[in-house]
């Protein structure tokens, strides 16, 4: 009996041994390295109310500030969109702003902001209205400099 003790006891531990290593190996891609920051990043994206006034997200050191005119910002109307980068330097002439639906594939929509001023981008675009009645658009600028900051919005009638 004791023998018996002396085989099973080392093949136990042998496997929880192997069980943890496995688990530490495995660790990296079950868990991103960068979760802190994308979960900061999640809370970014909360909607803001584009109608009232600008949006401003922290992108590292700097701030992404995005304003949409004419208000309240409805579909199928021309809008201007700006971004105002604080600081901007190291930032392109022109910066792309991608317009989707969060969840949802829509037609490609993207707006070039040309560097009007300062620290200033603008261009114009269209929103166009959804066929599933649904009103939620996210705007991102597509800037890895910035870390595509994103903008989630409810577009009115
Ligand atoms: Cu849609």
């Amino acid at each position: 009996m004791k023998l018996f003790f002396y085989i099973v006891y080392p093949i136990f531990f042998f496997a929880m041994g192997c069980g943890i290593y496995v688990a530490y190996t495995n660790a990296d891609t079950l868990v991103d390295s960068n979760y802190y920051e994308n979960s900061t990043h999640y809370f970014q994206t909360k909607e803001s109310n584009i109608h009232q006034g600008s949006c401003t997200v922290t992108a590292g050191q700097r701030t992404v500030t995005l304003n949409i005119e004419p208000k309240p910002v409805k579909h199928m109307k021309e809008l201007t969109f700006s971004v105002t980068v604080t600081s901007c330097d190291k930032l392109p002439e022109t910066l792309l702003l991608d317009l989707s639906m969060p969840g949802m594939q829509m037609g490609k929509n993207q707006v070039t902001l040309v560097k009007k001023s300062g620290c200033l981008y603008e261009g114009k675009g269209i929103i166009v209205r959804c066929m599933s009645g649904r009103t939620l658009w996210q705007a991102t600028v597509l800037s890895d400099t910035l870390n595509n900051p994103a903008f989630v919005f409810n577009v009115r009638e």
